[in-house]
């Protein structure tokens, strides 16, 4: 299994976010990357960590709107740079949940290259983990939000879309509306995610189980909502689920936007799972034997972030 990591990530490192007009600190924090690094290194996978290559910007722009990546261009390298708490946008964002500082747009960017540099690697290499940080699956075309800036899941999707179907299957906590509405219209890209109900958790405004695809894509998008307080055995059988749905539209690959935020210790999730519990989700999903890419989303419980991780990466790759 490949890696792809780099250490340009922690330069975006706002301190707070705004949530229901309160100030509380940032969860999306450069540690989340570093201790996942940290484990694999210490489990001897140091050698399968590669940087990301460079991608021209056609790539973004399939997924997100021009006047979009401009504007965020242009706030991190400007109005950012006068802000001492990062710059809350007004336009272009869903949410008070993606301050843009200066280095905000360059580290999106170098996101997004881990995420295709994955996607070519799948053309010889059965499995790739991608490392984004900033995560990606709440970012919509024209929208920050959700500490998302570019959809690097989507934009990796649509690139191995020039190849054949895609399917994405979510599994970070929250509902992925930024992935959703991308594809909402597509046939050729499935999206199936399994999160905590917008009834009661971000991002509220999507991820109900009625939001099935329209026009060419009605029926290529299913929404799993959970209860806040999902056990294992509920969640598995929800994955279950998910994977028939993934099998039965034969995908020539796979990408898991991948969120640990599910885990039962995670600060802001509300699921019961436990650190060997991803070991089993990984080896269901891998059962599917597509080729698949795996792209960081969530997962805020920075002690125990690389032990969850490794957990999974030792269910892949059985
Ligand atoms: N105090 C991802 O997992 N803030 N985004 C929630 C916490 C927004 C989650 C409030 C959560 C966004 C990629
Ligand atoms: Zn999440």
């Amino acid at each position: 299994m490949n890696i792809v990591y780099t250490p340009l990530h922690k330069k975006h490192n706002p301190k707070w976010e705004i949530f229901d007009e309160e100030k509380v600190p940032y969860a999306e924090v450069p540690e989340r990357i570093e201790q996942i690094v940290k484990e694999l290194k210490k489990q001897g996978m140091g050698e399968s960590i590669i940087p990301p290559q460079e991608f021209s910007q056609r790539y973004i722009q399939y997924v997100h709107q021009q006047h979009y990546i401009d504007y965020l261009q242009r706030i991190s390298k400007k109005e950012a740079k006068k802000r001492k708490d990062g710059y809350f946008t007004t336009f272009f964002i869903n949410d008070l949940c993606a301050p843009v500082v200066p280095p905000t747009y360059d580290t999106a960017v170098a996101s997004v290259n881990c995420a295709l540099t994955g996607a070519r690697l799948l053309y010889k290499e059965k499995l790739v983990y991608a490392l984004c940080r900033p995560p990606g699956h709440h970012a919509e075309k024209n929208r920050m939000g959700g500490y998302c800036y570019f959809n690097n899941a989507a934009i990796a999707a649509n690139y191995l879309s020039q190849n054949g179907k895609v399917a994405i299957l979510d599994i970070d906590f929250h509902h992925g509306n930024g992935t959703q509405q991308i594809f909402y219209e597509r046939a050729d890209v499935l999206y199936v995610s399994l999160h905590i109900d917008p009834k009661i958790g971000f991002p509220y405004t999507a991820g109900l189980a009625d939001e099935e695809g329209s026009g060419k894509g009605k029926g290529f998008n299913k929404n799993f909502p959970l209860p806040l307080g999902t056990n294992e055995d509920t969640y598995m059988k929800t994955l279950q689920q998910a994977i028939r749905l993934v099998k039965s539209y034969k995908p020539t690959t796979l990408v898991i936007s991948c969120g640990f935020d599910t885990y039962e210790k995670d600060p802001i999730g509300g699921f019961k799972l436990s650190i060997p519990f991803y070991e089993k989700m990984a080896r269901a999903i891998m059962s599917l034997d597509f080729p698949t890419l795996v792209v960081q989303e969530g997962g805020y419980n920075v002690d125990d972030l690389g032990k969850i991780a490794y957990s999974f990466v030792k269910g892949l790759e059985e």
